[in-house]
């Protein structure tokens, strides 16, 4: 295998690996530590179900509705004082800086939620 060639092997393990690490907790950290990540709210609820965060970096997480058939129409992230209306396919970014701990994230009944770990 000549230089280039395993470069480019090499390059894609890296991309396979971060993209399976994105995949799997549903965040990534940019250049400046700014940690984003995505959360679906589909038929199944909010999706990643569990997000983890890093303490201490600011982050973004934006919150996408793709349902009407379910009563999460909106975000609460208590422990944050975070409440936000979510309209249909309409991206919401919550920013906060996370701190250690458990968190939980749920629809305005607290029926539908998710969970947040910072570590
Ligand atoms: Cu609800």
């Amino acid at each position: 295998m000549n230089s280039r060639k395993s470069f480019i092997a090499i390059s894609a393990l890296l991309i396979a690996a971060i993209t399976l690490s994105v995949a799997a907790f549903g965040s990534s950290q940019d250049q400046d530590g700014v940690q984003a990540a995505t959360v679906e709210i589909n038929d199944k609820g909010f999706e990643p179900s569990t997000l983890k965060l890093k303490a201490g970096a600011p982050a973004k997480v934006t919150f996408v509705r793709k349902t009407d058939e379910t009563c999460a129409k909106e975000v609460v992230l208590k422990d944050y004082k975070i409440e936000r209306k979510l309209p249909l396919n309409e991206p919401v970014m919550v920013e906060f800086t996370p701190r250690k701990g458990e968190f939980v994230f749920a629809c305005g009944m607290n029926m539908v939620k998710g969970k947040l770990i910072v570590e």
